[in-house]
């Protein structure tokens, strides 16, 4: 068990406790806010769509609710500033009051500032807070933040990715931008990491980080995020188009588990719930050896 700054994660209004023995990894589930119609009907729909689906996940045993307004899949167009607010600003007001941390994928410092004035418990940056700008919109706030490593942009980054050593440059790019957010007056109880599966990687290059995320989750001592639901990764692997990932998603948010993840970040909130559950009794009973 690595030893991190402190034995919760600090998540504005909230402190879920990370890295004792006997946990599960924390479910973020994905709230992925649909684009909105020109119509206010369409507007409405959209907003409707996913309360409904944050309740859901609610029930479903979420413990960090990720809300998105930029798709930043690979070849994804880019959505305007003014996009990005009419669609995440509303999702946050309604849920903010729900119970669960509120956390926003999102790059642009103008939407960190407003999402954490709206009551976010933490910020989910797939640039790993590279706008100079985007600490100094954290960092008057208790949020968590997650930084994650990504090589080139999500426009082109899975064009034709390469890594002269793959582990080296993810541990010192992640090791840099810890260091910057420390520098920024960052409490290091606010801050997790993540390799970033599917930006800027390959097939093999997410199964060997997978390998190594424990070791990388080591070395820098800060607790892991990691995301593989649905990714393309688990369509190579399986053959399925992203309807049909499921399955494939699960094992693969086990493995992380097994891999020392503190938190996995998924679609499928319910199955994933579940089947930690139920590997984490198995393991926690591996290490009783007195029955
Ligand atoms: C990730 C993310 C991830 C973190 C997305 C998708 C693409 N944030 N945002 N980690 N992926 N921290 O879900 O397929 O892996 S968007």
């Amino acid at each position: 068990m690595p030893e991190f700054p402190r034995n919760y994660l600090q998540c504005g209004r909230f402190r879920p406790d990370i890295a004792a023995a006997a946990l599960r990894p924390l479910v973020m589930g994905i709230l992925n806010v649909t684009p909105d119609s020109f119509s206010d009907g369409g507007q409405f729909a959209s907003l409707d769509l996913a309360l409904s689906h944050a309740e859901q996940m609610i029930a479903d045993g979420v413990d960090i609710i990720d809300i998105g307004g930029e798709s930043t899949r690979p070849g994804a167009p880019p959505v305007s500033l003014d996009d990005e607010l009419r669609r995440v600003m509303p999702v946050v007001y309604a849920l903010r009051d729900c119970g669960k941390p509120l956390s926003v994928d999102t790059r642009r410092p103008a939407v960190m500032r407003e999402v954490l004035a709206a009551g976010a418990d933490m910020i989910n940056d797939i640039e790993g807070f590279r706008d100079p700008d985007s600490l100094a919109a954290v960092s008057d706030s208790d949020c968590a933040i997650c930084i994650m490593h990504m090589q080139g942009e999500p426009q082109s980054m899975q064009t034709a990715p390469h890594y002269d050593d793959l582990f080296v440059e993810v541990r010192d790019f992640l090791r840099e931008r810890i260091d910057q957010a420390l520098a920024a007056g960052i409490a290091a109880e606010r801050i997790c990491i993540d390799p970033g599966y599917g930006f800027g990687k390959t097939t093999e290059h997410n199964l060997k980080l997978l390998a190594w995320q424990d070791e990388l989750q080591r070395v820098l001592g800060f607790p892991l995020l990691a995301g593989l639901s649905r990714k393309s990764t688990i369509g190579q692997i399986t053959g399925r188009p992203v309807e049909q990932r499921m399955a494939g998603s699960i094992a693969a948010a086990l493995v992380a588990a097994d891999h020392g993840a503190c938190i996995v970040r998924v679609h499928d909130v319910a199955e994933t719930v579940d089947a930690l559950k139920v590997w984490n009794a198995a393991r926690l009973a591996r290490r009783v050896n007195t029955v």
